[in-house]
């Protein structure tokens, strides 16, 4: 980030098929990181695109009777949409069907083949059709291809060949002079590792008898270049090498050469080798990610496991499932998806936390201030956790960035939001508006909206669309779209007199699906079924006593109470429970009055998962008795503290 430029890269994808999570995985990486990039007003050069030569398509191309051409024509769009969807903000898509990378390719064939760097000579060795491989005998793993174990066949035939041996010292020592070239470590080990074995020259030709679907070599009618000699170039064709000087010189070298970790030799060894051989300077970095598993398998058509991008955008949403991403992974490393895992990190941190907080000050802001902010009272002793843990996220936030540590970035800011939601419980701010404290007040929802603001910008690249949303509630205007990290880095920014508008709920809660199990006998068929059995069925079902100390019920004290708007059986109470404050949703709108409740003594179910009603969060349920339509609240008999144990 020293530079001050940055020009990112996906690897260019096969149109063999259409798009599954690894694709919008990587793809959504490159954005987030790109998007950061312009947050620290960084040049930005964000390029993707397809890889549409080769074997793989040709072979789609014949199982779907269709022409390659239009194999590509009719995948590419499934790439195109499927980023427009995941709002990449790629600036450019290459295609290798282009002109204007053919004709760069070209151009470095015929320089290479002039200059000797490639020769034609008989070719023997053992070829993997899926991987468009040759590989010595030493190569294979139990005669099978070394890369996917399945099966090679033999063949001889003339082919030209890149002298890729010829730079081997050179690129250990480059390698090994050079840490930041391949990350993470491992990464660079293996690298390493292979080329202390001999390299050999590198095939870059494929007979038309045998595959046409590919760039002609320029200097022999008969063969197509070898897919990956032709791809790899794309990184340097899109920006204009060898067309357009001024462009090329701008991005390039490319700072980050975005990866998975199964294409790791062609950048680290065929792509470096080729540069030098050419005359042009190395990528400061490939960075190899890991690997996105099912479950613990590999994700695979046989087994029926792909991961649909696109449908998991559908169900929860573009922004949930890019946060779910770029969280879940340790960059460097395998990780496993499941909706299970996905679902429940979706709760713990979008719904209860940073969704919590959002709802909270928004709403408090609203009703006690009637929507306009405050002059910006200076943080007092009471905001010190509160500043220290937002301003650290920013400066974590930018040196994780740094070491390509996105999750731990992530992991700072939801550590932020935690701290929003002890200030707002620890300062009790409907409290301090019964007590008619206007300035407290006012000086409490100031500094947790200015959190908000903070944490907003911190996450915007990561949920570009629900963290504009928040920011335009926070009456961000024309920067709720556009955070700027410098903005961030300063405490106060939120000025005086701005107008904060209502927000949906962010991420209502998604109930998980053992909930929805646990919820069906409470519906009609449930209760039909019962009332048919007799009184006798209620009694089916007995629990052991330590089941029922499974649920923690306390002693709590409402302290503040309002009608849920939008419903007629709902309040939202705030209830004190010994040091802690809980918002609670209850069904009992029916039965009392708001201010009838303030100051009673209840009983609270604390350990049950959190839910959104009408867009409310609602944190822990209160006990009642009830009969048809009468119901009474559980309260206790004589004086006790609030958070007290009931059994
Ligand atoms: O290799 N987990 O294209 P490709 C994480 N055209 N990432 C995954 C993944 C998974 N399970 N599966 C795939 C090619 N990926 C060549 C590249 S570049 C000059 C040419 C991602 O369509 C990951 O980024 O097979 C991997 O490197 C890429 O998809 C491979 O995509």
């Amino acid at each position: 980030m020293e530079r001050n430029t940055f020009y990112i890269t996906t690897p260019i994808y096969y149109v063999n098929d259409k798009p599954h999570i690894g694709h919008a995985y990587t793809t959504i990486l490159a954005d987030v990181l790109a998007r950061y990039h312009r947050l620290l007003d960084v040049p930005t050069h964000f390029l993707t695109g397809t890889d549409e030569h080769g074997q793989k398509v040709q072979r789609a191309a014949e199982q779907h009777r269709i022409t390659p051409r239009q194999q590509c024509d009719r995948t590419v769009v499934r790439f195109q949409q499927l980023w427009e969807r995941l709002g990449i903000t790629h600036d450019d898509f290459i295609r290798t069907t282009e002109e204007r990378h053919q004709v760069v390719v070209r151009q470095i064939l015929q320089d290479l083949y002039d200059r000797g760097e490639i020769y034609a000579a008989e070719y023997e060795g053992w070829y993997c059709v899926p991987c468009e491989r040759f590989f010595t005998q030493r190569d294979l793993r139990d005669g099978l291809c070394p890369e996917c174990s399945r099966a090679v066949e033999r063949l001889f035939e003339k082919n030209y060949f890149f002298r890729m041996s010829a730079y081997q010292d050179w690129l250990l020592q480059t390698i090994e002079g050079n840490p930041d070239f391949i990350r993470p470590e491992h990464r660079r080990q293996e690298t390493l590792g292979f080329l202390r074995q001999p390299l050999n020259d590198l095939c870059i030709s494929r007979p038309k008898n045998r595959l046409n679907w590919g760039i002609e070599l320029p200097f022999d009618q008969e063969y197509v270049t070898y897919v990956w000699f032709d791809a790899l170039v794309n990184y340097i064709s899109a920006i204009g090498y060898g067309a357009d000087p001024e462009r090329f010189e701008r991005w390039w070298p490319a700072s980050c050469h975005l990866i998975g970790k199964d294409i790791l030799t062609t950048h680290t060894v065929y792509w470096p080798t080729m540069l030098k051989a050419i005359g042009v300077a190395l990528p400061r970095t490939v960075f190899a990610h890991g690997w996105w598993l099912v479950g613990r398998d590999k994700m695979s058509k046989s087994l029926g496991n792909v991961v649909n991008p696109m449908e998991m955008a559908d169900t929860y949403g573009v922004d949930a499932f890019r946060y779910f991403l770029m969280a879940e992974m340790t960059l460097g490393q395998d990780a496993a998806f499941t909706e299970e895992a996905f679902v429940n990190r979706y709760n713990a941190d979008l719904a209860n936390d940073l969704g919590n907080l959002a709802s909270r000050v928004l709403t408090m802001v609203q009703r006690s201030l009637g929507g306009t902010l405050p002059e910006a009272p200076a943080p007092a002793a009471a905001e010190e956790e509160l500043v220290s843990a937002v301003l650290a996220a920013v400066g974590h936030m930018q040196s994780y960035l740094t070491q390509m540590q996105l999750d731990r970035g992530i992991a700072e800011v939801l550590a932020a939001v935690r701290a929003g939601n002890r200030y707002f419980d620890r300062m009790k701010p409907w409290k301090l508006a019964k007590q008619g404290d206007g300035a407290a007040l006012a000086r409490v929802l100031y500094h947790s909206s200015e959190c908000l603001r903070i944490v907003s910008g911190l996450l915007f690249p990561v949920m570009p669309g629900k963290m504009t949303a928040l920011r335009q509630a926070l009456g961000l205007g024309e920067a709720a779209a556009r955070p700027r990290f410098a903005a961030m880095a300063a405490w106060g920014g939120l000025a005086a007199g701005t107008r904060v508008g209502a927000l949906g709920p962010l991420f209502p809660r998604i109930a998980a699906a053992s909930e929805t199990l646990a919820e069906a006998p409470r519906g009609k068929s449930a209760a039909k079924a019962s009332a048919k059995a007799g009184p006798e069925a209620e009694n089916l079902v007995t629990v052991g006593i330590e089941d029922f100390a499974k649920v923690r019920l306390r002693t709590g004290v409402v302290v503040d109470a309002c009608r849920i708007e939008e419903s007629d059986r709902l309040l939202k109470l705030q209830v004190e429970i010994g040091a802690d404050i809980r918002q609670i949703v209850a069904g009992i709108a029916g039965a009392y009055d708001p201010d009838s409740l303030l100051g009673r003594t209840v009983i609270v179910v604390t350990n049950l998962e959190p839910a959104v009603l009408f867009g409310v969060e609602s944190d822990g349920m209160l006990l009642a008795a009830r009969k048809g339509r009468k119901m009474r609240l559980l309260t206790v008999d004589g004086e006790i503290p609030s958070g007290a144990a009931v059994s």
